[in-house]
């Protein structure tokens, strides 16, 4: 009796797995959102604008980092960084892979963040030199 019923289970089971829907599990193949971060602006402010970004886990993100004034900032959130997985930063002619604490972006300069939240939380984005934070350079990540 209990011979037969497994008998019975087992067919079904690959008839179940078959009408699966067939679905990529390579999030980094996602078309990516673009956002779009100044670090500083033309007018000299010590601000990142926006100055509060929310991404959500799961999704391919290109955070692109535009540095429209004349000194160099940093995009430094070290504890949102460790809570996303990094495909790639690009830069000028290269493309860095592997895992990213922070970034500089130069004056004029231009930097592409792709990555995937990983981890929900809010996350505290300063820029690292010395008396910008201070100044006002700082903002709040979310990821949701
Ligand atoms: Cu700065």
């Amino acid at each position: 009796m209990r011979v037969m019923h497994m008998a019975a289970i087992i067919p079904l089971f690959g008839l179940l797995l078959a009408a699966a829907p067939v679905r990529s599990a390579d999030l980094s193949e996602q078309t990516p959102i673009v956002v779009d971060v100044d670090l500083g602006s033309k007018g000299g402010e010590l601000v990142f604008r926006p100055n509060t970004l929310t991404f959500e886990a799961g999704k391919l993100y290109k955070l692109v980092l535009h540095n429209p004034s004349g000194s160099k900032h940093y995009f430094s959130a070290l504890r949102f960084a460790s809570s996303v997985w990094t495909r790639k930063v690009e830069a000028g002619e290269a493309e860095f892979k592997g895992v990213i604490r922070e970034i500089e972006v130069k004056p004029g300069g231009e930097a592409e963040w792709f990555f995937v939240p990983v981890k929900a939380g809010t996350f505290e984005l300063m820029c690292t030199v010395p008396g910008h934070a201070e100044a006002g350079m700082v903002g709040k990540i979310v990821i949701r």
